[in-house]
């Protein structure tokens, strides 16, 4: 399949107001430093880079019955959907550089809105280390960051369920998760509960990337709109320091580039999230850096003589 021509709008959201450790809110320019505009624009995209959305500061406060800054996570989720919104009305694919994952709230929001006034299917790929699945009852840590699928999927607080004001705006099946190797106990339950489709890491060892990812790519065709959802915790310490939550056993360089390369064999993305790069955490913008690799991959770039 031929990759789609669409032009890509950038866009920052630096907070980390979601997270339980400061410094994603470090992440857009990091991966402005790192190139990310300039690759794109290499792989002869038309990109616009429209600065970042503003929103609250940090306010650094303990959870409140079971959320960490539920006005500030509001307050920049509503900021991510009027942007993104704005970009897919235009007919350009949204490039969300986080920030923490909460932030993918209202960047899926805005695409399912307009999945639905189009009348196409929506697919979303999270690939992520964890399923984020909690919610104010479960969470071990009152973190949104922890929260946005099943707040996506109807299960969280109104501000944030209704934030595109027509409640829940995906259904489980619409999401497979890749990568996934860190799910609190409760959390575990609610994912069996739903029916998340969840590929972990132990299943990638036993199957290999290529299966995984013909399978959570399969039905994807002219009428399905294709969200990338990439946390770079995903990857595995090793290789990608640089983010808040670390947990060993993930993506090597290999498998991570692979997923991305099928992705862009597969259409490429409609919209995509870079979130959790945390330089405070990092050496060298190395973390950045690889994930700049890896979204030239899921624009087409091949490692091989492909392209
Ligand atoms: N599941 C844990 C940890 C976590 C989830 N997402 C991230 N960390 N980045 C929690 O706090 O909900
Ligand atoms: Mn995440
Ligand atoms: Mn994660």
């Amino acid at each position: 399949m031929s990759l789609k021509p669409k032009p890509v709008t950038v866009f920052g959201v630096p907070t980390d107001v979601g997270a339980g450790t400061r410094g994603a809110s470090m992440g857009p320019e990091a991966l402005r430093v790192a190139g990310l505009v300039e690759a794109l624009a290499s792989r002869g995209v038309e990109v616009a880079d429209r600065g970042d959305v503003a929103g609250p500061r940090n306010p650094w406060m303990p959870p409140v019955e079971g959320y960490r800054h539920l006005d500030e996570v509001v307050a920049w989720n509503r900021a991510v959907m009027e942007m993104s919104a704005a970009e897919l009305a235009a007919g350009r694919m949204p490039v969300m550089l986080g920030g923490d994952h909460c932030l993918a709230m209202g960047s899926i929001t805005a695409v399912a809105r307009h999945c639905r006034a189009q009348g196409k299917r929506l697919r979303v790929l999270w690939l992520d280390a964890h399923a984020d699945f909690n919610t104010s009852a479960i969470t071990p840590s009152g973190n949104v960051h922890g929260m946005p699928v099943a707040c996506l999927c109807g299960l969280g607080p109104d501000a944030l369920v209704n934030l595109g004001g027509q409640g829940p705006m995906i259904s489980p099946a619409d999401v497979r998760q890749i990568g996934i190797r860190s799910v609190d106990p409760e959390e575990k339950r609610l994912v069996r509960e739903h029916g998340l489709d969840i590929y972990d890491m132990r299943y990638i060892d036993e199957v290999g990337m290529k299966q995984v990812m013909e399978e959570a790519l399969a039905g994807i065709d002219a009428d399905t709109h294709l969200h990338v959802s990439f946390d770079v915790d995903v990857l595995d310490p090793s290789i990608a320091p640089g983010t808040g939550t670390r947990v060993p056993g993930g993506l090597d360089y290999r498998e991570a580039q692979l997923m991305m390369e099928m992705i862009a064999d597969a259409g490429g993305a409609d919209s995509l999230d870079v979130v959790e790069v945390n330089p405070a955490l990092d050496k060298r913008n190395r973390t950045a850096r690889l994930a700049v690799d890896l979204v030239e991959s899921l624009f087409g770039k091949s490692t091989l003589m492909r392209d």
